[in-house]
């Protein structure tokens, strides 16, 4: 099976809010399959359906130190934020090459269905809650650097422009 394409910043598709799943079936199952398989493709440690143009309320993540802890939570409802914050350093797959501070909740508490459609309650803090986070903003059509200021925000998409002009030229020229 071939991985997906994932959507780069600042294409307007990120930006699209996710419909919830309406059934953890084998179609869905062969998604979560390609969606992991893009994911650690590309050494990421989360990736949302929204990343991969596909606008329903599913995510995969891994952040195992051997990458052989697949969590899939489908249609996730964060019940329970920690009021403490903290600033963690961010990146994400679909803004290659940024990293910048973001504060996230130090502690989450989700509710998502599993691959087989059975109900689980997920209680993360350190970099899986972070990540969580991350991505339940994706499935919002938010991109962590929409947390940046308007200066920053203007860089990076000055640096995306760039980087998707040089890919094209790559392409062109193999
Ligand atoms: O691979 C990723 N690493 C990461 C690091 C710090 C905070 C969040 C993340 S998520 C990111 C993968 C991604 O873009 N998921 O949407
Ligand atoms: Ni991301």
């Amino acid at each position: 099976m071939p991985a997906l394409t994932i959507l780069r910043y600042p294409d307007p598709r990120l930006h699209k809010v996710a419909q919830p799943v309406a059934a953890v079936d084998d179609r869905l199952r062969e998604l979560i399959d390609r969606m992991l398989e893009t994911m650690y493709e590309a050494q990421g440690i989360g990736l949302a359906a929204t990343q991969v143009d596909v606008h329903q309320r599913l995510i995969v993540i891994d952040v195992s130190e051997e990458r052989n802890e697949p969590l899939v939570l489908v249609n996730p409802e964060i019940v329970w934020a920690s009021p403490d914050k903290r600033l963690g350093e961010e990146g994400c797959l679909s803004v290659p090459g940024i990293y910048d501070g973001v504060e996230r909740s130090l502690a989450v508490k989700v509710r998502a269905l599993d691959r087989e459609g059975r109900e689980q309650t997920i209680e993360a803090e350190g970099i899986l809650a972070v990540c969580i986070q991350h991505e339940m903003d994706h499935l919002q059509g938010k991109v962590f650097v929409e947390y940046l200021s308007m200066f920053k925000r203007g860089r990076i998409k000055t640096k995306m422009a760039k980087l998707q002009r040089e890919d094209e030229r790559y392409a062109q020229q193999g």
